[in-house]
This record gives C-alpha cells, structure tokens and sequence, in this order.
C-alpha cells in the first residue's frame, strides 16, 4: 500500500517536474527530480569540472616558459580562471548530493571522463594560443548553451564561465595573430600547431548526434540545448574566417562552402583516434609509457 501511494505521488511529481521543464523554469537543488536526471547532471556536471582542472596542466607547463612577461601574467590569469571554473562546477555537483570525494575519487580511478583534449601535449608556445583560440573557442561554443540548462547552479555558474571563456578565446587568437603576422618561422610554428590541433578541437563536441547514447535524453531534459553536431558545424562556420584572417591553413581538404547549406561541408574526424584518447590511450598517454 504505501508502494502504491509513493509511486502515485512519483507521477505527480513527475508530470509537476515535465510542467516545469515545458515552461523553461529551472529546477533547483530542493525540487523533486527523476533519479535519472539527478545522476545525468552528476555526470555531465563532474566530467566538465574535471576537464576545467585537467585542463590547466598543460597550460600551466607553460607558465615559466612564456616568452614575455605581458604573455606570462594573461596566462597566469587564464589558468587561475579555469581552477575557478572547476571549483564552481564542483559545487553544482554538490548541489545535487555527491560529495566532492566521490567526484575526484571516480576521476582517479578513472571512472569519468574528462574532454579528450588534454591528452594532447602542448609541444611549442604556439600550442598555448591555439588552446586559447580553438580549444577555449569551442569550449564556449558548447557552453553558450549550457548558459540556459534547464538546473539552476549549473545554468548560473556557467553564465560567469561563459564570460571568463570568452577573454580566453580572444587571447588566444591575439597570441596566434603574433605568431601569424611574425616571422616566416613563427607563422611556421603556427600553422605546425594548427596541423595538430584542428581535429581533436572538432572532437570536443563528443560522438556524432547518431553516435552519442546521451543526446537525446539530455535534450528531452532541456539539459543540452543543441546537439553535439549542430555545435561543431557552428564552431567550424565560425572559425574558418579567422584562419582566413590569420594566413593559415586549416588541414581538411574537404573543408568547403555549401551554398545550399549556407554552412561549411568539412571531413570527418578520426572517431578511432577519438575512443582511443578517451580510453586513455593518447599521445600523451603513450609519451608517459616511453618515458617510464
Ligand atoms: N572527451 O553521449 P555523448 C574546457 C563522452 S571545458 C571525452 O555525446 P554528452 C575549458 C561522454 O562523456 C571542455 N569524453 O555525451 C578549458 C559520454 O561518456 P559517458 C569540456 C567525451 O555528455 C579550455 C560518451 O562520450 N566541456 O575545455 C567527449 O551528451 C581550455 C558519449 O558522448 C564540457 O564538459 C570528449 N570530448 O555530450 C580548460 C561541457 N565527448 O559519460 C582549460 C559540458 C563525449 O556516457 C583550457 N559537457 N565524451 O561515459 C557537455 O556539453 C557534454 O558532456 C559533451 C558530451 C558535449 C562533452
């Protein structure tokens, strides 16, 4: 009996939480959520603060080897930005009753995920602008959206994060422009970085939409706003001007206009590359193994 009258009251609350989604009313810490929602934002929430953490490593590597002093506080700036960035995600997390041991525990025994990205090294100094220009590029391309999820903590600390991502993008595409309006040697090294950097930049955005096990429940739940796909042409649309700007080349010979489309066809990622990484097995991973 008083199965049958929880389970009745779980359908009131769920047709009072759908109501609310309808509306585009947050949902907050106190308000009844279907398990599954809860656990979905725990990860999703989790995993983007661990890429914000995980992400400073290898912008930080490069703090004593910034080649001004002007170049060394922007980047000092930026790396502290993302430690912030962590520490409110962490807390939306909280929000929704983990614990912050329990996060950091599933990301060192590697239960979640952090953005492929990082596991790319950052060989030369044109690596940190490209992170600033693509990687905070796309980061905010995708975060844009998360600015109006449907659960309130998150929604609000991405809107200061959006804003922080934003200073981060543009100083990394000022970095690149002095690489690329330099010496023939430095617009080199730009070009190198670009090489390596475009396609794990467009992988950022996850699995294509038919590929992505998450996507449809997130949008259902107005946690996602866009999809993984619609992101990454966005991101795609609005860079290859600002390679054009800059002198370079971005490396995808399919990269071409659609006139039909009004947007950019461009090739496919290596997906193989992608679950690789994301397995643990990228081309920093493999530098540890040589070097142990
Ligand atoms: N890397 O079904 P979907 C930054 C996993 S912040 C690794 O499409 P979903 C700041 C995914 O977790 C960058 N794993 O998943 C910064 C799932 O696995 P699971 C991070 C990935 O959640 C800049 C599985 O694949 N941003 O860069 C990746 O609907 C510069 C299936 O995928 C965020 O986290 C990947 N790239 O969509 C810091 C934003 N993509 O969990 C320093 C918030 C997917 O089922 C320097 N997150 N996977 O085991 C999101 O918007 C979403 O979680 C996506 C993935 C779009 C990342």
């Amino acid at each position: 009996m008083t199965l049958i009258i929880s389970q009745m009251e779980n359908l009131n609350m769920e047709e009072w939480f759908d109501a609310k989604l309808q509306k585009n009313e947050m949902i907050e810490p106190k308000d009844w959520m279907p398990d599954n929602y809860r656990k979905h934002l725990i990860r999703q929430i989790s995993q983007h603060a661990h890429s914000e953490i995980i992400g400073m490593l290898p912008e930080g590597n490069w703090i004593t080897r910034a080649p001004s002093l002007r170049a060394k506080i922007v980047l000092m700036a930026k790396v502290q930005d993302e430690g912030g960035h962590g520490l409110y995600l962490y807390t939306a997390a909280e929000t929704l009753g983990t614990s912050r041991e329990e996060v950091l525990d599933a990301l060192h025994t590697g239960k979640a995920k952090y953005s492929s990205i990082f596991n790319y090294p950052t060989l030369t100094w044109a690596d940190i602008g490209m992170v600033g220009w693509l990687v905070d590029g796309a980061a905010i391309m995708n975060q844009v959206m998360l600015q109006r999820t449907s659960y309130g903590p998150y929604s609000r600390a991405m809107v200061r994060i959006c804003k922080e991502e934003s200073f981060h993008q543009r100083q990394g595409y000022e970095s690149v422009c002095h690489l690329a309006f330099g010496t023939p040697e430095q617009k080199a090294m730009a070009q190198d970085a670009l090489n390596r950097w475009w396609w794990p930049t467009l992988m950022m955005f996850g699995p294509t939409d038919d590929k992505s096990p998450n996507s449809a429940q997130a949008i259902k739940w107005k946690i996602k706003r866009e999809s993984n796909d619609q992101l990454r042409q966005r991101f795609v649309n609005q860079t290859v001007s600002q390679a054009e700007y800059l002198g370079l080349t971005i490396p995808d010979p399919d990269l071409k206009w659609n006139e039909e489309r009004q947007a950019y066809d461009f090739g496919t990622p290596n997906w193989d590359e992608f679950a690789a990484v994301v397995a643990g097995n990228g081309p920093c991973n493999k530098e540890r193994l040589q070097l142990v």
